[in-house]
Protein backbone atom coordinates (compact mmCIF):
# COMPACT_ATOMS: atom_id res chain seq x y z
CA UNK A 1 0.00 0.00 0.00
CA UNK A 2 2.97 2.73 0.67
CA UNK A 3 4.65 2.02 -2.64
CA UNK A 4 3.88 4.29 -5.22
CA UNK A 5 6.02 2.71 -8.00
CA UNK A 6 2.97 1.24 -9.54
CA UNK A 7 -0.20 2.55 -11.67
CA UNK A 8 -3.75 2.29 -9.15
CA UNK A 9 -7.37 2.33 -10.77
CA UNK A 10 -10.58 2.29 -9.09
CA UNK A 11 -14.39 3.45 -9.08
CA UNK A 12 -14.43 7.08 -7.57
CA UNK A 13 -17.99 7.44 -7.64
CA UNK A 14 -20.45 6.13 -5.14
CA UNK A 15 -21.37 2.15 -5.89
CA UNK A 16 -24.88 2.39 -7.68
CA UNK A 17 -26.15 3.66 -10.55
CA UNK A 18 -26.14 7.56 -11.65
CA UNK A 19 -25.79 9.80 -14.29
CA UNK A 20 -22.22 9.20 -14.46
CA UNK A 21 -19.52 7.31 -12.92
CA UNK A 22 -15.63 8.17 -12.91
CA UNK A 23 -13.21 5.63 -13.01
CA UNK A 24 -9.28 7.17 -11.73
CA UNK A 25 -5.86 6.20 -12.71
CA UNK A 26 -3.14 7.72 -11.07
CA UNK A 27 0.43 6.67 -10.95
CA UNK A 28 3.88 6.87 -13.38
CA UNK A 29 1.91 5.00 -15.87
CA UNK A 30 -1.48 6.04 -16.02
CA UNK A 31 -1.89 7.78 -19.18
CA UNK A 32 0.04 4.70 -21.11
CA UNK A 33 -2.50 2.97 -19.55
CA UNK A 34 -5.39 5.13 -20.63
CA UNK A 35 -4.59 5.45 -23.76
CA UNK A 36 -4.18 1.63 -23.76
CA UNK A 37 -7.93 1.63 -23.38
CA UNK A 38 -9.62 4.52 -24.93
CA UNK A 39 -10.01 4.87 -29.07
CA UNK A 40 -8.51 8.28 -29.46
CA UNK A 41 -5.70 8.23 -31.35
CA UNK A 42 -3.84 10.74 -30.40
CA UNK A 43 -2.33 11.64 -26.55
CA UNK A 44 -4.56 13.29 -24.20
CA UNK A 45 -4.15 17.10 -23.88
CA UNK A 46 -3.31 17.78 -20.35
CA UNK A 47 -6.37 19.02 -18.60
CA UNK A 48 -8.94 18.72 -21.75
CA UNK A 49 -11.58 16.60 -22.03
CA UNK A 50 -11.75 14.40 -24.33
CA UNK A 51 -14.58 13.06 -25.70
CA UNK A 52 -13.74 9.08 -27.17
CA UNK A 53 -14.31 5.68 -26.15
CA UNK A 54 -13.03 2.73 -23.73
CA UNK A 55 -12.65 -0.55 -25.87
CA UNK A 56 -13.30 -4.35 -24.36
CA UNK A 57 -9.33 -6.04 -24.10
CA UNK A 58 -10.02 -8.46 -26.48
CA UNK A 59 -8.44 -11.92 -24.98
CA UNK A 60 -7.88 -14.04 -28.29
CA UNK A 61 -6.40 -11.52 -30.34
CA UNK A 62 -4.85 -8.54 -28.22
CA UNK A 63 -3.42 -6.87 -31.12
CA UNK A 64 -6.90 -6.15 -32.51
CA UNK A 65 -9.00 -3.53 -30.38
CA UNK A 66 -11.91 -4.81 -28.88
CA UNK A 67 -16.05 -4.12 -28.89
CA UNK A 68 -16.34 -0.68 -27.29
CA UNK A 69 -18.15 -0.38 -24.10
CA UNK A 70 -19.04 3.29 -23.61
CA UNK A 71 -18.87 6.47 -24.96
CA UNK A 72 -16.56 8.46 -22.14
CA UNK A 73 -15.33 12.02 -21.02
CA UNK A 74 -11.47 11.87 -20.62
CA UNK A 75 -9.35 14.12 -18.85
CA UNK A 76 -5.15 13.48 -17.69
CA UNK A 77 -3.75 15.58 -15.05
CA UNK A 78 -0.09 15.87 -15.18
CA UNK A 79 1.73 15.73 -12.12
CA UNK A 80 1.95 17.22 -10.27
CA UNK A 81 -1.20 19.22 -10.77
CA UNK A 82 -3.48 16.26 -9.74
CA UNK A 83 -5.45 15.02 -6.84
CA UNK A 84 -2.48 12.55 -6.14
CA UNK A 85 0.44 14.32 -6.88
CA UNK A 86 1.28 12.01 -9.80
CA UNK A 87 0.33 11.62 -13.32
CA UNK A 88 -3.68 11.08 -13.10
CA UNK A 89 -6.47 10.10 -15.86
CA UNK A 90 -10.17 10.17 -15.01
CA UNK A 91 -12.54 8.68 -17.20
CA UNK A 92 -16.14 9.75 -16.78
CA UNK A 93 -18.73 7.11 -18.44
CA UNK A 94 -22.35 6.55 -17.74
CA UNK A 95 -22.73 5.48 -14.54
CA UNK A 96 -23.81 2.21 -14.48
CA UNK A 97 -21.71 -0.74 -12.20
CA UNK A 98 -21.50 -2.53 -15.45
CA UNK A 99 -19.43 -0.09 -17.55
CA UNK A 100 -17.91 0.96 -14.96
CA UNK A 101 -16.44 -2.17 -13.50
CA UNK A 102 -15.58 -3.22 -17.39
CA UNK A 103 -13.49 -0.33 -17.42
CA UNK A 104 -11.51 -0.96 -14.23
CA UNK A 105 -11.07 -4.28 -15.89
CA UNK A 106 -9.43 -3.21 -19.02
CA UNK A 107 -7.34 -0.61 -17.03
CA UNK A 108 -6.21 -3.41 -15.10
CA UNK A 109 -5.13 -5.79 -17.83
CA UNK A 110 -3.34 -2.81 -19.38
CA UNK A 111 -1.26 -2.91 -15.92
CA UNK A 112 -3.31 -0.60 -13.39
CA UNK A 113 -3.20 -1.91 -9.90
CA UNK A 114 -6.56 -2.05 -7.83
CA UNK A 115 -6.28 0.86 -5.60
CA UNK A 116 -6.81 -0.09 -1.90
CA UNK A 117 -8.96 1.52 0.38
CA UNK A 118 -7.93 5.83 0.42
CA UNK A 119 -4.56 4.76 -1.70
CA UNK A 120 -5.21 7.85 -3.73
CA UNK A 121 -5.67 10.12 -0.86
CA UNK A 122 -2.18 8.17 0.92
CA UNK A 123 -0.53 8.91 -2.65
CA UNK A 124 -1.42 12.98 -2.41
CA UNK A 125 -0.14 12.74 1.27
CA UNK A 126 2.96 10.67 0.28
CA UNK A 127 3.64 12.61 -2.15
CA UNK A 128 3.00 16.34 -0.41
CA UNK A 129 0.19 17.20 -2.27
CA UNK A 130 -1.11 17.21 1.27
CA UNK A 131 -0.28 16.82 4.79
CA UNK A 132 -1.76 14.75 7.08
CA UNK A 133 -5.04 17.09 8.52
CA UNK A 134 -6.05 17.59 5.27
CA UNK A 135 -5.63 13.72 4.33
CA UNK A 136 -8.05 13.18 7.19
CA UNK A 137 -10.17 16.27 6.34
CA UNK A 138 -11.21 14.58 3.28
CA UNK A 139 -12.51 11.50 4.82
CA UNK A 140 -14.47 13.61 7.57
CA UNK A 141 -15.74 15.88 4.44
CA UNK A 142 -17.17 12.78 2.29
CA UNK A 143 -18.43 11.39 5.73
CA UNK A 144 -20.23 14.38 6.81
CA UNK A 145 -24.03 14.44 7.63
CA UNK A 146 -24.92 18.02 8.70
CA UNK A 147 -23.72 21.50 6.81
CA UNK A 148 -21.46 21.90 9.89
CA UNK A 149 -19.23 19.12 9.90
CA UNK A 150 -18.74 19.70 6.43
CA UNK A 151 -17.61 22.99 7.07
CA UNK A 152 -15.26 22.22 9.97
CA UNK A 153 -14.14 19.16 7.60
CA UNK A 154 -13.87 21.53 4.85
CA UNK A 155 -11.71 24.46 6.70
CA UNK A 156 -9.32 21.67 7.49
CA UNK A 157 -9.01 20.44 4.21
CA UNK A 158 -7.73 24.65 3.54
CA UNK A 159 -5.39 23.80 5.91
CA UNK A 160 -6.54 26.19 8.72
CA UNK A 161 -5.90 24.21 11.56
CA UNK A 162 -2.15 23.35 9.42
CA UNK A 163 -1.45 27.06 9.83
CA UNK A 164 -2.22 27.39 13.26
CA UNK A 165 -0.19 24.54 14.21
CA UNK A 166 2.65 25.79 11.94
CA UNK A 167 2.32 28.96 13.88
CA UNK A 168 3.24 27.99 16.84
CA UNK A 169 5.67 25.14 15.68
CA UNK A 170 7.94 28.48 14.38
CA UNK A 171 7.66 30.06 17.22
CA UNK A 172 8.68 27.35 19.14
CA UNK A 173 11.53 26.65 16.39
CA UNK A 174 13.01 29.72 16.99
CA UNK A 175 12.76 29.25 20.52
CA UNK A 176 14.90 26.26 20.56
CA UNK A 177 17.35 27.67 18.49
CA UNK A 178 18.29 30.76 20.86
CA UNK A 179 18.38 27.76 23.54
CA UNK A 180 20.72 25.19 21.80
CA UNK A 181 22.72 28.81 20.71
CA UNK A 182 23.20 29.33 24.65
CA UNK A 183 24.01 25.78 25.34
CA UNK A 184 26.61 25.43 22.10
CA UNK A 185 28.88 28.54 23.35
CA UNK A 186 28.68 28.92 27.13
CA UNK A 187 32.00 30.69 27.31
CA UNK A 188 31.11 33.93 24.85
CA UNK A 189 29.83 35.08 28.40
CA UNK A 190 26.85 36.01 26.48
CA UNK A 191 23.44 34.18 27.53
CA UNK A 192 21.27 33.84 24.30
CA UNK A 193 18.36 34.10 26.54
CA UNK A 194 17.95 34.17 29.70
CA UNK A 195 15.68 31.26 32.11
CA UNK A 196 13.06 33.31 32.69
CA UNK A 197 12.47 34.80 28.70
CA UNK A 198 12.09 31.22 28.02
CA UNK A 199 9.82 30.44 30.68
CA UNK A 200 7.87 33.53 29.46
CA UNK A 201 7.83 32.08 25.66
CA UNK A 202 7.13 29.04 26.63
CA UNK A 203 4.21 30.05 28.61
CA UNK A 204 2.71 31.95 25.65
CA UNK A 205 2.80 28.75 23.76
CA UNK A 206 0.61 27.10 26.37
CA UNK A 207 -1.54 29.43 25.96
CA UNK A 208 -2.31 29.42 22.56
CA UNK A 209 -2.14 25.57 22.53
CA UNK A 210 -5.08 25.90 25.26
CA UNK A 211 -6.95 28.08 22.87
CA UNK A 212 -6.86 25.91 20.75
CA UNK A 213 -7.54 23.00 22.75
CA UNK A 214 -10.82 25.07 24.15
CA UNK A 215 -13.00 24.39 21.19
CA UNK A 216 -11.72 20.97 20.75
CA UNK A 217 -15.08 19.51 23.28
CA UNK A 218 -17.20 20.99 20.63
CA UNK A 219 -15.27 20.24 17.61
CA UNK A 220 -15.52 16.46 18.40
CA UNK A 221 -18.76 16.95 18.87
CA UNK A 222 -19.63 18.20 15.72
CA UNK A 223 -17.42 15.45 14.09
CA UNK A 224 -19.15 12.93 15.63
CA UNK A 225 -22.33 13.74 16.88
CA UNK A 226 -23.60 13.02 20.02
CA UNK A 227 -26.36 10.44 21.50
CA UNK A 228 -29.47 11.85 22.87
CA UNK A 229 -31.55 9.62 25.04
CA UNK A 230 -34.83 10.86 25.70
CA UNK A 231 -35.83 9.54 29.63
CA UNK A 232 -39.48 10.29 31.88
CA UNK A 233 -42.04 8.24 33.09
CA UNK A 234 -44.83 6.95 30.88
CA UNK A 235 -47.54 9.27 29.41
CA UNK A 236 -45.13 12.26 29.90
CA UNK A 237 -44.88 12.21 25.63
CA UNK A 238 -41.48 10.92 25.83
CA UNK A 239 -42.51 9.60 22.14
CA UNK A 240 -44.54 12.66 20.85
CA UNK A 241 -41.24 14.94 21.71
CA UNK A 242 -38.79 12.46 19.90
CA UNK A 243 -41.16 12.24 16.55
CA UNK A 244 -41.15 16.25 17.10
CA UNK A 245 -37.34 16.78 17.15
CA UNK A 246 -36.60 13.79 14.69
CA UNK A 247 -39.48 15.51 12.08
CA UNK A 248 -41.62 12.17 11.74
CA UNK A 249 -43.85 10.01 13.33
CA UNK A 250 -41.00 7.46 14.14
CA UNK A 251 -42.41 6.33 17.64
CA UNK A 252 -46.08 4.68 18.48
CA UNK A 253 -47.30 7.23 20.67
CA UNK A 254 -51.27 6.18 22.55
CA UNK A 255 -52.63 7.28 25.66
CA UNK A 256 -52.01 4.04 27.21
CA UNK A 257 -48.96 3.57 30.00
CA UNK A 258 -45.95 1.24 28.45
CA UNK A 259 -46.66 1.76 24.47
CA UNK A 260 -42.68 2.28 24.26
CA UNK A 261 -40.98 -0.91 24.66
CA UNK A 262 -37.81 -1.27 22.72
CA UNK A 263 -35.28 1.61 21.85
CA UNK A 264 -36.40 4.00 18.54
CA UNK A 265 -33.44 5.89 17.69
CA UNK A 266 -33.12 8.03 14.64
CA UNK A 267 -29.97 10.11 13.35
CA UNK A 268 -30.97 14.36 13.55
CA UNK A 269 -29.43 17.41 12.15
CA UNK A 270 -29.65 19.26 15.48
CA UNK A 271 -28.80 23.18 15.06
CA UNK A 272 -25.69 21.28 12.74
CA UNK A 273 -24.60 18.80 15.50
CA UNK A 274 -25.51 15.28 14.42
CA UNK A 275 -27.38 13.74 17.19
CA UNK A 276 -29.03 10.02 17.60
CA UNK A 277 -31.70 10.31 19.04
CA UNK A 278 -33.09 7.72 21.35
CA UNK A 279 -36.59 7.47 22.84
CA UNK A 280 -36.85 4.95 25.52
CA UNK A 281 -39.35 2.75 27.49
CA UNK A 282 -40.75 5.10 30.51
CA UNK A 283 -39.49 4.81 33.94
CA UNK A 284 -41.73 2.59 36.26
CA UNK A 285 -42.18 -0.92 37.64
CA UNK A 286 -42.55 -2.76 34.83
CA UNK A 287 -46.06 -4.67 33.95
CA UNK A 288 -45.00 -7.65 31.94
CA UNK A 289 -41.41 -9.22 31.03
CA UNK A 290 -41.29 -7.34 27.49
CA UNK A 291 -41.55 -3.59 29.36
CA UNK A 292 -39.26 -5.18 31.79
CA UNK A 293 -37.14 -5.62 29.42
CA UNK A 294 -37.56 -2.13 27.64
CA UNK A 295 -37.04 -0.54 31.69
CA UNK A 296 -33.62 -2.41 31.62
CA UNK A 297 -32.69 -1.36 28.09
CA UNK A 298 -33.87 2.19 28.83
CA UNK A 299 -31.60 2.44 31.97
CA UNK A 300 -29.02 0.97 29.48
CA UNK A 301 -29.25 3.67 26.89
CA UNK A 302 -29.36 6.69 29.93
CA UNK A 303 -25.84 5.14 31.35
CA UNK A 304 -24.06 6.11 27.80
CA UNK A 305 -26.15 9.09 26.70
CA UNK A 306 -24.27 12.22 25.72
CA UNK A 307 -27.37 13.86 27.20
CA UNK A 308 -30.80 12.99 29.21
CA UNK A 309 -33.34 14.47 28.15
CA UNK A 310 -35.97 14.00 31.46
CA UNK A 311 -39.43 14.78 30.67
CA UNK A 312 -41.84 15.48 32.99
CA UNK A 313 -45.65 16.31 32.55
CA UNK A 314 -46.75 19.86 33.23
CA UNK A 315 -50.08 19.73 33.69
CA UNK A 316 -49.71 16.56 36.16
CA UNK A 317 -48.39 16.96 39.82
CA UNK A 318 -45.03 15.42 39.91
CA UNK A 319 -44.79 11.95 40.84
CA UNK A 320 -42.61 9.30 42.96
CA UNK A 321 -41.24 8.34 39.85
CA UNK A 322 -40.56 11.88 38.56
CA UNK A 323 -38.67 12.53 41.78
CA UNK A 324 -36.83 9.36 41.88
CA UNK A 325 -35.48 9.98 38.09
CA UNK A 326 -34.48 13.60 38.72
CA UNK A 327 -32.53 11.87 41.70
CA UNK A 328 -31.18 9.17 39.74
CA UNK A 329 -29.92 11.55 37.14
CA UNK A 330 -28.82 14.53 39.10
CA UNK A 331 -24.82 13.95 38.74
CA UNK A 332 -25.41 13.37 34.56
CA UNK A 333 -25.32 15.81 32.16
CA UNK A 334 -28.75 16.37 31.54
CA UNK A 335 -31.59 18.79 30.53
CA UNK A 336 -35.46 18.70 32.07
CA UNK A 337 -38.70 19.45 30.00
CA UNK A 338 -41.92 20.15 31.14
CA UNK A 339 -44.07 19.15 28.32
CA UNK A 340 -47.69 19.52 27.81
CA UNK A 341 -47.24 23.32 28.11
CA UNK A 342 -50.60 23.44 26.23
CA UNK A 343 -52.90 22.09 29.31
CA UNK A 344 -53.33 23.83 32.24
CA UNK A 345 -50.34 23.91 34.59
CA UNK A 346 -49.90 22.26 37.43
CA UNK A 347 -46.42 23.51 38.37
CA UNK A 348 -44.82 26.53 37.10
CA UNK A 349 -41.76 26.45 34.58
CA UNK A 350 -38.91 27.40 36.84
CA UNK A 351 -35.14 27.94 36.53
CA UNK A 352 -33.07 25.85 34.07
CA UNK A 353 -36.14 23.93 32.49
CA UNK A 354 -37.31 24.19 28.97
CA UNK A 355 -41.29 24.18 28.54
CA UNK A 356 -42.84 22.88 25.34
CA UNK A 357 -45.88 20.86 23.74
CA UNK A 358 -45.33 17.97 21.54
CA UNK A 359 -49.16 18.69 20.61
CA UNK A 360 -48.72 22.29 19.17
CA UNK A 361 -45.14 22.76 18.79
CA UNK A 362 -44.74 25.24 21.25
CA UNK A 363 -41.33 25.55 22.43
CA UNK A 364 -39.91 22.90 20.43
CA UNK A 365 -37.51 25.28 18.54
CA UNK A 366 -35.63 26.64 21.95
CA UNK A 367 -35.65 22.83 22.74
CA UNK A 368 -33.51 22.22 20.04
CA UNK A 369 -31.01 25.21 20.77
CA UNK A 370 -31.10 24.07 24.38
CA UNK A 371 -29.86 20.08 23.84
CA UNK A 372 -27.28 21.81 21.25
CA UNK A 373 -26.29 24.21 24.05
CA UNK A 374 -26.28 21.59 26.90
CA UNK A 375 -23.88 19.77 24.61
CA UNK A 376 -21.53 22.09 23.48
CA UNK A 377 -21.45 23.75 26.73
CA UNK A 378 -21.28 27.36 24.55
CA UNK A 379 -24.09 29.34 22.26
CA UNK A 380 -20.99 30.65 20.04
CA UNK A 381 -19.70 26.71 19.90
CA UNK A 382 -20.22 27.20 15.79
CA UNK A 383 -17.37 29.59 15.58
CA UNK A 384 -14.84 27.68 17.46
CA UNK A 385 -14.01 24.54 16.20
CA UNK A 386 -11.39 24.07 14.20
CA UNK A 387 -10.19 21.20 15.57
CA UNK A 388 -12.54 17.97 16.02
CA UNK A 389 -10.20 15.02 15.88
CA UNK A 390 -9.02 12.90 18.25
CA UNK A 391 -6.01 11.75 17.17
CA UNK A 392 -4.86 15.65 16.72
CA UNK A 393 -6.35 16.51 20.29
CA UNK A 394 -4.41 13.93 21.76
CA UNK A 395 -1.20 14.99 20.36
CA UNK A 396 -1.77 18.45 21.02
CA UNK A 397 -2.49 18.07 24.54
CA UNK A 398 1.05 15.92 24.59
CA UNK A 399 2.55 18.92 23.33
CA UNK A 400 1.03 20.92 25.54
CA UNK A 401 1.94 19.08 28.62
CA UNK A 402 5.87 19.01 27.17
CA UNK A 403 5.79 22.73 27.28
CA UNK A 404 3.98 23.59 30.46
CA UNK A 405 6.92 21.00 31.70
CA UNK A 406 9.18 22.90 29.98
CA UNK A 407 8.04 26.13 31.35
CA UNK A 408 8.07 25.39 34.84
CA UNK A 409 11.24 24.28 34.86
CA UNK A 410 12.73 27.69 32.81
CA UNK A 411 10.78 29.33 35.48
CA UNK A 412 11.97 27.76 38.31
CA UNK A 413 15.38 27.75 37.03
CA UNK A 414 15.79 23.77 38.64
CA UNK A 415 16.79 22.03 35.69
CA UNK A 416 19.73 21.93 33.50
CA UNK A 417 19.03 23.53 30.28
CA UNK A 418 18.91 20.32 28.60
CA UNK A 419 16.00 19.21 30.58
CA UNK A 420 14.05 22.06 29.26
CA UNK A 421 15.33 21.70 25.65
CA UNK A 422 14.71 17.94 25.60
CA UNK A 423 10.98 19.18 26.90
CA UNK A 424 10.51 21.40 24.14
CA UNK A 425 12.02 19.29 21.30
CA UNK A 426 8.78 16.75 22.47
CA UNK A 427 6.41 19.24 21.63
CA UNK A 428 7.77 19.42 18.33
CA UNK A 429 7.80 15.86 17.74
CA UNK A 430 4.05 15.80 18.64
CA UNK A 431 3.70 18.64 16.12
CA UNK A 432 5.25 16.50 13.61
CA UNK A 433 2.81 14.01 13.93
CA UNK A 434 -0.16 15.71 13.94
CA UNK A 435 0.44 17.40 10.58
CA UNK A 436 2.46 13.86 9.67
CA UNK A 437 5.22 14.98 8.83
CA UNK A 438 6.80 12.16 11.22
CA UNK A 439 4.24 9.28 11.29
CA UNK A 440 4.11 5.14 11.36
CA UNK A 441 3.25 2.66 9.22
CA UNK A 442 0.61 2.24 11.58
CA UNK A 443 -0.77 4.95 12.03
CA UNK A 444 -1.23 5.97 8.24
CA UNK A 445 -2.71 2.27 8.18
CA UNK A 446 -4.65 3.13 10.48
CA UNK A 447 -6.21 6.07 9.20
CA UNK A 448 -6.25 5.65 5.44
CA UNK A 449 -7.85 2.20 6.08
CA UNK A 450 -11.27 4.48 7.14
CA UNK A 451 -11.94 5.51 3.70
CA UNK A 452 -13.77 3.35 1.09
CA UNK A 453 -11.98 2.24 -2.34
CA UNK A 454 -11.84 5.12 -4.91
CA UNK A 455 -11.35 7.86 -2.27
N1 LIG B 1 -52.01 17.86 25.52
C1 LIG B 1 -50.88 17.28 25.23
N2 LIG B 1 -50.81 15.95 25.14
C2 LIG B 1 -49.64 15.36 24.83
C3 LIG B 1 -48.46 16.14 24.61
N3 LIG B 1 -47.45 15.28 24.36
C4 LIG B 1 -47.96 14.03 24.40
N4 LIG B 1 -49.28 14.08 24.68
C5 LIG B 1 -50.18 12.92 24.82
O1 LIG B 1 -49.73 12.16 25.93
C6 LIG B 1 -49.98 10.75 25.68
C7 LIG B 1 -48.67 9.98 25.87
O2 LIG B 1 -47.76 10.38 24.85
P1 LIG B 1 -46.49 9.50 24.47
O3 LIG B 1 -45.69 10.34 23.57
O4 LIG B 1 -46.89 8.16 24.02
O5 LIG B 1 -45.81 9.41 25.92
P2 LIG B 1 -44.63 8.45 26.40
O6 LIG B 1 -45.27 7.29 27.06
O7 LIG B 1 -43.86 9.27 27.39
O8 LIG B 1 -43.81 8.07 25.23
C8 LIG B 1 -50.54 10.68 24.28
O9 LIG B 1 -51.93 10.57 24.36
C9 LIG B 1 -50.13 11.98 23.65
O10 LIG B 1 -51.00 12.39 22.63
C10 LIG B 1 -48.56 17.56 24.73
O11 LIG B 1 -47.61 18.33 24.56
N5 LIG B 1 -49.79 18.07 25.03
MG1 LIG C 1 -43.35 6.26 24.50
Amino acid sequence: MFATGDSIVAVATPPGRGGIGIVRISGPSSLEIAQAVLEHPRRLRARYATYTRVRQADRERPSRPGRAIDEVIATYFPAPHSYTGEHVVEISAHGSPVVLQAIVSVAMAAGARLAEPGEFTLRAFLSGKRDLIQAEAVADLIAAVTPLQARVAFDQLEGTLTERIREIDGQLFDLIARLEASLDFPDEGYHFIEPQETARQTTCLVEQLDRLLAGARRGRLIREGATVVVAGRPNVGKSSLFNALVGADRAIVTDIAGTTRDLVSEHVDLDGLAVTMVDTAGWREAADVVEREGVRRAARARAAADLLMVVLDRSEPMTVEDGQLLADTAAARRLVVLNKADLPASHSCSGAAVCVSARTGEGIDELRRAIARELTGSDAWRDTAAISNTRHIALLEQARDSLSAAARAAAENRAPEEFVLADLQAARVHFDEVVGARTTEDVLQHIFERFCVGK
